[in-house]
């Protein structure tokens, strides 16, 4: 028995291009990407994802599909299909749940198990890992990483570590062997703006972080300074929410170039709840909660949430909601770069055969 705890993360890769290469065979061997039309060029939307040949190319997640397309015009180009991922996702979860019954999904694509009860040692969580990912090969025709920790925190990091089809186990003496040479913004809630502060700090790699002045970086950072501080040490104490299911479905998009004008802001608010809403439909949640997110030029960000009495999946509730939530964000003589839309405090029906079968 070893004297910590034993946790997986599963990341499956390049999940919808996965979905894609799978259901269209004729696409395997080729740059897929998925996301918004490329109109030749002059598309104005961005990447989903990409498998793993379009990123030879450099196409990344989240990149303007115009870049995308003049980084790699050979690519094929697939709309994205959320009905269908939000299906395949459902099923792959059914298949890690059976693993352990502290099970946490925190993504479509991925989720935590904890298995300390389950195996012997970590060399043992090795070979449940190995089983885990083949049964996910062979049963739903994806592949899987997964990373091996003694926490959340560093399961999550290993999983990312060797991709695709990778495992990484990092028992609890090589914690500080592993992390140390990460840089810093690997770690959850460091975005490209804290990077910066950072980085003006001489603070790249975890391990400089790691050695950094705690009372400093709460100076800088306030409460999460000191979050950022721990988790550079390898410290994550927050458990796998046993049969924990998803807390919220959302959207966000960051606009190619900041925009003031609300009819483009409200035409976007429209996309992202179309998109999410099949998202909805297919997994058979209802919501009490939407929470709007309007994020400056200046990053200044700021949310805004309605609860109702009741649950509901009504698709244009949700866009005047967020519509009129987002109002008072609009039109104050500056720019916006990013809008998101969440909804929360789901209620999960019955599934119907009819949507499984699909
Ligand atoms: N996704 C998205 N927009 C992003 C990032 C992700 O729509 N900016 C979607 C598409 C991905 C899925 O979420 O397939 C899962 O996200 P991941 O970050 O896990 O990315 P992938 O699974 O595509 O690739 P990887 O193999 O790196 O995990
Ligand atoms: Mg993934």
């Amino acid at each position: 028995m070893v004297n910590s705890r034993i946790i997986l993360h599963i990341d499956l890769d390049a999940f919808y291009a996965a979905v894609e290469e799978r259901e269209t065979p004729k696409l395997k061997g080729k740059p897929v990407i998925v996301g918004a039309d490329p109109k030749n060029g002059q598309g104005r939307g961005v990447v989903a994802t990409c498998n793993y040949l379009a990123r030879e190319f450099g196409v990344r997640s989240a990149m303007p599909i115009s870049k995308a397309w003049k980084l790699c015009p050979q690519g094929i180009y697939v709309r994205p299909n959320f009905l269908l991922y939000a299906k395949v996702s459902h099923d792959i979860m059914t298949i890690i749940r059976k693993y352990s019954d502290k099970f946490e999904q925190v993504g479509i694509d991925e989720a935590f198990i904890d298995v300390t009860d389950k195996v012997n040692d970590f060399e043992d969580a090795g070979k449940l890992a190995e089983k885990l990912k083949k049964e996910i090969l062979n049963k739903e025709k994806i592949s899987a990483s997964v990373g091996i920790g003694p926490n959340k925190l560093i399961a999550k990091l290993a999983s990312d570590y060797k991709k695709p089809y990778g495992t990484t186990v990092v028992k609890p003496e090589d914690v500080k062997r592993f992390l140390d040479p990460l840089p810093a913004r690997k770690l959850i809630g460091i975005g490209p703006k804290t990077e910066a502060v950072l980085k003006e700090m001489k603070i790249e790699t975890v391990s400089q972080l790691a050695k950094a002045d705690a009372k400093t970086l709460v100076d800088v950072f306030g409460v999460f300074g000191y979050r950022m501080h721990e988790m550079a040490l390898g410290m994550d104490e927050s458990e796998v929410a046993e049969g924990g299911e998803i807390k919220s479905i959302g959207r966000e998009t960051t606009f190619e170039e900041d925009v003031d004008n609300p009819e483009i802001i409200f035409d976007a608010i429209d996309e992202l709840v179309d998109e999410f809403h099949e998202e909805l439909i297919a997994s058979n949640i209802q919501f009490k909660t939407i929470t709007i997110k309007i994020r400056y030029e200046n990053f200044e960000t700021h949310t805004h949430a309605k609860t109702f009495e009741f649950h509901t999946n009504d698709k244009e509730l949700i866009k005047d909601t967020a519509k009129a939530l987002s109002q008072p964000f609009l039109n104050v003589g500056r720019k916006v770069r990013l809008i998101g839309i969440r909804v929360s405090v789901l209620k999960f029906k019955e599934k119907q055969k009819t949507l499984l079968a699909l």
